[in-house]
């Protein structure tokens, strides 16, 4: 009996104790969750779609193709406003992968001279595709309106997912020249160019005498790149020429992990983290591809060099995304 009372006495006791520690960890992850603002607009605009600077009659978040990264941690909440100003002649909306809402409500089109705000919490670590899904969602995606939200896992860096020394996101499109032609989009007739962040052979100086920039890293650093695939109906062979992707973090969750990989294949809306470690004891460079030929000779090709003297500040903090 006094045995029995002891043995209660202590289960409860630790039962207190592992309640009190979980709620402390409970209260820290709600201290460090926070809410994000993220405003954009809607705007119908001509952009360059090559390094010449050919004109293309563009439909964009804030102007450019792709839009602004949204970057948030695990448990965060996305506070959304979308402007469709009264001069755009098409209704827009937003569709984030990263969000867990209702079609026909967050997600629903909204007319010129609308806003549309809302908010959802960003539950599951990972890299997502964000889109407007107006109809004719194939027309409004080739025209432009498509960008990434990082979700960063909570946990923070570890041995699973070790901190990279540059990060890069790399979004790929599809060039459709007659921007009004819904039908050879969705039917993928015509298409003429691959965009990378919104240009045919944005970063490659070696194809393209325009190119002015490329991406930059020191030999033997961890160079992480966020792939957003946001064509209408290619998927994408995400290679790494000269290189082995070192880990492939499917939809960018540390969890969905592989390793040593030569071709990841990618599916269309589908979003990927990759992580290059390149040879540390000399200069080398990479081609990031997508081994689809008639993708990267229509301009999905991204030269990596690494480089000692490569400039301090690419891929680094909010300078991710080169335009
Ligand atoms: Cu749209």
């Amino acid at each position: 009996m006094r045995k029995n009372t002891y043995t209660f006495m202590k289960t409860a006791i630790r039962g207190v104790a592992l309640l009190l520690a979980a709620g402390l960890v409970f209260s820290v992850q709600q201290a460090s969750a926070k809410t994000v603002k993220v405003h954009m607009v809607a705007k119908e605009t001509e952009i360059a779609i090559d390094n010449k600077g050919t004109k293309y009659p563009a439909w964009t978040f804030d102007g450019t193709v792709p839009g602004q990264v949204v970057r948030v941690t695990e448990g965060d909440i996305v506070d959304f406003e979308l402007v469709n100003p009264k001069e755009n002649k098409n209704s827009h909306s937003i569709d984030f992968h990263a969000a867990e809402v209702d079609v026909l409500g967050e997600f629903a089109p909204v007319k010129p001279g609308n806003t549309k705000h809302f908010k959802f919490k960003a539950k599951r670590a990972g890299v997502w595709m964000y889109h407007c899904g107006a109809p004719t969602m194939a027309q409004h995606i080739a025209r432009g309106m498509y960008g990434i939200i990082i979700v960063d896992p909570k946990e923070g860096y570890n041995k699973k997912y070790p901190k990279p020394d540059r990060e890069y996101v790399l979004i790929q499109g599809q060039y459709f020249p007659n921007a009004d032609d819904k039908q050879a989009m969705i039917e993928n007739r015509g298409w003429a160019g691959a965009l990378i962040n919104g240009k045919m052979f944005h970063y490659d100086p070696v194809h393209d005498p325009d190119a002015s920039l490329v991406l930059q890293s020191k030999p033997g650093e961890r160079v992480r790149i966020y792939f957003v695939n946001a064509n209408i109906n290619m998927p994408v062979a995400f290679h790494p020429i000269a290189g082995i992707w070192d880990r492939v973090y499917l939809n960018g969750n540390p969890e969905n992990q592989l390793e040593d990989m030569a071709t990841y294949n990618v599916a269309v809306s589908e979003a990927v983290t990759t992580d290059i470690v390149s040879p540390a004891d000399r200069p080398t460079n990479n081609a990031i591809v997508d081994h689809t030929m008639s993708a990267a000779m229509r301009g999905a090709i991204t030269v990596l060099m690494n480089k000692p003297d490569a400039d301090p500040e690419a891929g680094k903090g909010d300078n991710i995304l080169l335009r």
